[in-house]
């Protein structure tokens, strides 16, 4: 029978996880939300030497991806996004012309298992509650464990640092929102606040959330859902190409203007 001792079990894992947890205190980039655009945008600053977190409120990271439509657990790809599904080596079939589809299983354990090994560290059970900023700029984010959050509980949060922040929250933009409440209307956008999404409309909101991944305060760039939740864009439901450039958009933007 193998020896084993149930406490160095215990011992292991809270000196790993400390070790992990002590290093994503200073990071070049804090990456708000695992859904789609996250893990894609952690993918590229991973791949590209950026130190890059990345926290997730909930148990399993995927977001929005895992149910599909409607719970059928099959998502829509079109042509532009086949180059990513390339990259992240995830099988799909042309359903029609310009229509692709994959398993959204497969879809997020390749992202997520891409961003990973190119050296993003992911946590998960955390959440973001707030912002720090300096300088007017974004320099890092307020953290806490999402039970706290859950339960309610009057539990004092932690600080990490970070040179960018990507928000990736979806449709509720928590980040670009924390700011609003927190600085009042600074955003780059129409009314320098959340300009809020719009109805369905898959090919407008598609096109949207690629083009509204930026900068939209010092620091901090939305990607994804919460692109067009600030910048006014279309929702677009269960087609994922967008969320997948989005993720590599703001990635680009971070590696482009910064030339350090
Ligand atoms: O919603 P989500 O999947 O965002 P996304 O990458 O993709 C959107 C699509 O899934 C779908 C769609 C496609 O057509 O419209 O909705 O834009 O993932 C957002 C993730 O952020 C987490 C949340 O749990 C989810 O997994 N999240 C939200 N707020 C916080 C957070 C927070 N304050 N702290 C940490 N994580």
């Amino acid at each position: 029978m193998m020896h084993l001792e149930d406490v160095v079990i215990s011992k292991a894992i809270i000196s790993r996880y400390q070790e992990e947890l002590l290093e994503a205190l200073e990071s070049d980039v804090a990456v708000v939300g695992g859904g789609p655009s996250g893990l894609v945008a952690a993918y590229y600053l991973a791949r590209a030497n950026k130190k890059v977190v990345l926290f997730e409120r909930k148990l399993s990271i995927g977001g929005g991806m895992w149910g599909g439509g409607m719970m059928f657990n099959q998502i829509v790809i079109q042509d532009e996004a086949l180059p990513l599904l390339e990259e992240f080596k995830i099988s799909y079939r042309v359903f029609e012309e310009g229509y692709y589809t994959a398993s959204s299983v497969e879809a997020v354990a390749a992202l997520t298992l891409g961003a990973v090994r190119a050296g993003a560290k992911i946590f998960n059970l955390i959440s973001v509650e707030d912002i720090m900023v300096r300088d007017n700029r974004v320099a890092g984010l307020v953290i806490n464990w999402t039970p706290v959050d859950l339960g309610r509980l009057h539990v004092d949060p932690l600080t990490v640092q970070s040179s960018y922040v990507i928000d990736c929250t979806g449709h509720d933009a928590q980040v670009a929102g924390m700011i609003v409440k927190k600085m009042g209307a600074v955003l780059k956008t129409t009314t320098g606040t959340l300009e809020g999404e719009k109805p369905m409309w898959a090919a407008r909101g598609e096109m949207a959330t690629v083009a509204n991944t930026r900068e939209v305060y010092p620091g901090l760039i939305v990607a994804g859902m919460a692109a067009n939740a600030v910048c006014g864009g279309h929702r677009m439901g269960p087609v994922f190409g967008g969320m997948l450039l989005s993720g590599q958009r703001a990635a680009r933007i971070i590696l482009e203007g910064d030339k350090t």
